[in-house]
This record gives structure tokens, C-alpha cells and sequence, in this order.
């Protein structure tokens, strides 16, 4: 009779349906756009000033331009210290910027630096922290992103570095992995498997980001014209380094084989 054979038929639409459309989720995975650190005392003028950081702007607004279509989301993260933030060299006398200090923790990340003799602090990392200008502090025109970058509505914008005793190159987790920001959820939440990365600096944050993305689990893209980093020098070695975990050092024209 026909309906055994209007069953078959329903079976194989169901099934031809359920192939293609795990094919169409597998090959669109959804992609987030990363701007990091796109911030005033970052850029010509500002406190920890990155050369030829503002040339990245219009870079990153083409490719807000040009590829809507291909982020479901954009996140933009704010680097956010306290005025006397462990990462200042004006914190440690003695000392200068990009003088490197020892900082020791304890398990929970508390500094052990700082505690007095009286309570005792038993270490569990030690961090080599690179000590910079004060710069990025909490609601000064620093900290700002730069009146020039595109931005919209509906962007994310996740801080980091607020904890006073510990500094957070990645968008994800402080520099000891002792505490997370809100970036992860936010791409879980948007069912982010591929995230392109853009911004400052190119070996800090941007660098650092990169590596947590991947260690992950997502799909990394770097644009290296959309960045910059903070000692020309050290370009290459980041640059080697993520292509050796698997991260994609793009050019922006390179983008639309993406989609
Ligand atoms: C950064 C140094 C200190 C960066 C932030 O955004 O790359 N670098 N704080
Ligand atoms: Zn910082």
C-alpha cells in the first residue's frame, strides 16, 4: 500500500536532511572576531605606546567592512589596571619599564611578595614580570578604546588585568591561570568553534590570546597586518612560535578564503 512506501520516502528526506545539515554546521562553524587592546595609552601618544600601533585602525575597520557575513560576533577586550597595578614599574623601587621582576604566588594567587613575615606564604609560581609604564588605568581616556576603531552595538567588550596583584596578557586567563575573565563564556555562549584575532600587542596580548584560544580547543586565525608588537625584534619568534601550535598567521587579504 502506499503508505509503507510514502514512510520509506519520509525516512530517507529525514536522513538526506540530517546529513546535510550536520555537512552545512560543520563547514560554517560559527567565527568570532577578537579586537584586542585597541586602546589609547597603546596607541602614538599614550603611555605604553606601540610604533605605528594607529596604523592597524583602518585594517581592522576594513575587515569589519568587507567580511560581515563571516563573524556571528565581536569581541573587543580592554586591557583595565588598577592605578597601582603589580605590572608598574612606578610600584617597584628600583626599578624602571621592561626591567624584568620576580613575582611569586601561592595556590590561590595570592602575591607572596608583598605578605608580611607574619603570615606565612608558601610559593607555587614564580612569574617573570616584564614591568611597564603605568598605562590602561581604570576610567582614564588611556584606557579608552581609540575614537577611530569602528565599533557597534551589539559588540562585547571583555576586561582584563583588573586584578591589582596579577597582569593578563590573554583575553582569557591571568598570567598565572589562577583566575578567568568572561571571554569563554561569551563564546560558548554564541557556539564560537573559530575565533580571528586582531590588535595590540602583537607579542603581549595579542600573542598570548592566540596561545589560550588554541590551547582551547578553537580554530585560530592571527591577522599579522591588523597588529603590531611591542619590540619589533621579537616578531618573528611569535610569529614561528604560534605557527608551530597550529594558529594561522594570516595576512587580511586572506580572510575571504574563510567563508
Ligand atoms: C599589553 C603590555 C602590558 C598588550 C598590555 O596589550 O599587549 N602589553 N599590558
Ligand atoms: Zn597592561
Amino acid at each position: 500500500p502506499f503508505w509503507i512506501n510514502w514512510n520509506t520516502n519520509l525516512c530517507r528526506y529525514g536522513l538526506f536532511i540530517v546529513v546535510l545539515s550536520s555537512f552545512v554546521l560543520a563547514v560554517s562553524s560559527n567565527t568570532a572576531l577578537l579586537v584586542v587592546d585597541v586602546q589609547n595609552c597603546f596607541l602614538p601618544g599614550g603611555s605604553l605606546a606601540v610604533t605605528d600601533a594607529d596604523e592597524i585602525i583602518p585594517v581592522i575597520n576594513n575587515i569589519r567592512r568587507k567580511h560581515t557575513d563571516l563573524f556571528t560576533l565581536t569581541v573587543f577586550t580592554q586591557d583595565w589596571h588598577c592605578a597601582d597595578h603589580v605590572s608598574f614599574a612606578s610600584q617597584h623601587t628600583g626599578h624602571s619599564p621592561f626591567d624584568v621582576v620576580i613575582l611569586q604566588y601561592d595556590e590561590n594567587g595570592n602575591l607572596c611578595n608583598e605578605t608580611s613575615s607574619s603570615t606565612p606564604c608558601t610559593v607555587e609560581k614564580s612569574i617573570n614580570q616584564t614591568l611597564w609604564p603605568d598605562h590602561c588605568v581604570i576610567n582614564t581616556t588611556g584606557a579608552q578604546f581609540s575614537d577611530n576603531i569602528h565599533r557597534k552595538p551589539t559588540d562585547i567588550v571583555v576586561k582584563k588585568g583588573y586584578h591589582c596583584e596579577i597582569d593578563s596578557y590573554s583575553g582569557f586567563y591571568d598570567n598565572g591561570g589562577f583566575t578567568k575573565t568572561e571571554l569563554e563564556a561569551v563564546l560558548q555562549s554564541h557556539e564560537i568553534e573559530t575565533v580571528v584575532i586582531v590588535g595590540l600587542a602583537l607579542d603581549y596580548c595579542v600573542y598570548f590570546t592566540a596561545l589560550d584560544a588554541r590551547r582551547v580547543g578553537y580554530n585560530v586565525y592571527v591577522v599579522v597586518d591588523a597588529s603590531r608588537p611591542v619590540s619589533p625584534a621579537d616578531k618573528q619568534t611569535v610569529v614561528t612560535d604560534m605557527d608551530n601550535r597550529g594558529i594561522h598567521v594570516v595576512n587580511s587579504t586572506e580572510l575571504r578564503f574563510l567563508v
